[in-house]
């Protein structure tokens, strides 16, 4: 019997952008969106051999690029052996497909390779659901233009007539999965709400871990609560939400969700298709913004972080940021201590452990229900009053006195009327 081994075809790509100086930085390409596009490719599996980026006023139409300087990246390509160049912005259908045409290989966009990213990190039903819906939906209006990608079977470049055919009944059965898939989530989506509403009912407190890929959201979620997350570095590591229940003090157990990370320039078709699990921090009752302060552009990753809450309907939560990696945050670097929509700022170390404690404390504070602790000898004829501290607070401590019993306890609003008399 013979193997055959199946290596997977390295992958050299060119990485290209057109910086026009926009009054958005973050909308633009720049050296450091090229950097973050280079990581992109590294977590997708690509070698990045070169990269180039045009200053040009605008975009060009039907190039994206300029005409001189796509030669010039056709010949880049050539000189450096590359099968793949990677664009940084999403290319539209036509930009796509003269490109492609003009390159005669591989071209993907920031979008595509995103998607890609998802596809691979995608575990759960839900997560695999999202990712294909966003990259039917990305697909549809480029079927064309996706020609080496998508019919390596045949139809080549400049395939008409019978291939025309063909691209009807591909869109057909792309029109007929999207709609499939969406009938799938709707009843995962559905399940989801059922879970959301039940907390709802048992008051339960919920904040969500949010921010940039790469932050430290999952490690931080492992760190304060034992769970068993994967934190990588790598780009997009969680697209499942996870949900564990933190002990504060005072015996309190709101829920910490660990999200999907952010990116600028995020697909729009996977915020939409992704908007379920988004949800999460929409119907959070606090939002966690954890920051990598490590990197030197984390204000730009805090503005991408804000934007998207914002789109997503969540930006009006109650916010704490939380600049994480403080064990590694450059020398010298001076954080804002207080930032104008935020209930809070700290800086914690997920790893180290340090500040963890103090934004626990923080977090006892803010959130709904705070506690406080009470000393009190309860007389042995007022054993009901005992009894309901029992039910509805924390009881941290309780001892036999001649007089009465003696309990330390947390307690709410409620349990302290019940038991205002017989404070000690
Ligand atoms: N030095 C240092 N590294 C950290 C800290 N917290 C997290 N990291 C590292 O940062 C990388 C990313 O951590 P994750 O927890 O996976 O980040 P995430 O925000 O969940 O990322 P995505 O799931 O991709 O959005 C990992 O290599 C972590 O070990 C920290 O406090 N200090
Ligand atoms: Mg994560």
């Amino acid at each position: 019997m013979e193997y055959f081994e199946t290596k997977e075809l390295e992958e050299r790509a060119i990485l290209a952008g057109v910086h026009t100086g926009n009054i958005d930085p973050l909308s633009d390409s720049t050296e450091e969106s090229l950097a973050e596009l280079e990581r992109l490719a590294d977590t997708a599996g690509a070698q990045v051999v070169g990269t180039m980026l045009q200053n040009r006023p605008s975009v060009d139409n039907a190039l994206y690029l300029g005409e001189g300087k796509l030669e010039e990246l056709r010949l880049a390509c050539e000189g450096q052996d590359a099968n793949l160049v990677i664009f940084d912005d999403e290319l539209s259908p036509i930009q796509l497909r003269n490109i492609e045409r003009a390159l005669g290989i591989k071209v993907i966009d920031r979008s595509m390779l995103i998607l890609d990213i998802f596809a691979r990190h995608a575990v759960t039903r839900e997560g695999k659901i999202q990712v294909e819906l966003a990259q039917l939906k990305y697909m549809l209006p480029r079927l064309l233009g996706l020609g080496t990608q998508l019919s390596r079977l045949g139809a080549g470049i400049g395939t008409r007539g019978p291939g025309e055919t063909k691209l009807e009944t591909d869109r057909r059965h792309i029109r007929r999965r999207i709609g499939h898939l969406q009938a799938e989530l709707k009843e995962i989506k559905n399940h989801r709400e059922l879970l959301r509403r039940r907390r709802e009912k048992d008051n339960t407190v919920v904040c969500a871990l949010v921010g940039y890929t790469n932050a430290g959201k999952s490690t931080l979620l492992n760190a304060l609560t034992g769970a068993e997350v994967l934190a990588a570095d790598k780009l997009f590591a969680t697209l499942d939400p996870t949900i564990r229940a933190l002990e504060l003090p005072d015996g309190r157990m709101p829920m910490l969700v660990d999200t999907v990370g952010f990116i600028r320039k995020l697909p729009h078709h996977l915020i939409e298709a992704f908007k379920s699990t988004l949800e999460e921090a929409v119907f959070a009752d606090l939002l966690i913004i954890v920051i990598d302060s490590s990197s030197n552009e984390f204000e730009q990753h805090i503005q991408v972080v804000n934007s998207i809450l914002k789109d997503i309907g969540a930006g009006d939560k109650p916010k704490i940021y939380l600049f994480n990696k403080a064990d590694a945050k450059p020398d010298g670097l001076v954080l804002p201590s207080a930032l104008s929509d935020a209930d809070c700022v700290l800086e914690v170390s997920a790893k180290s452990g340090l500040g963890i404690e103090k934004f626990i404390e923080t977090l006892a504070d803010i959130l709904p229900g705070k506690k406080q602790k009470v000393k009190v000898l309860i007389p042995y004829s007022e054993g009901s009053v005992l009894s309901v501290l029992h039910r509805d607070q924390t009881v941290l401590s309780e001892s036999y006195e001649a007089d009465g019993t003696l309990v330390e306890a947390f307690v709410d609003a409620q349990g302290y009327t019940a038991i205002r008399d017989y404070l000690v």
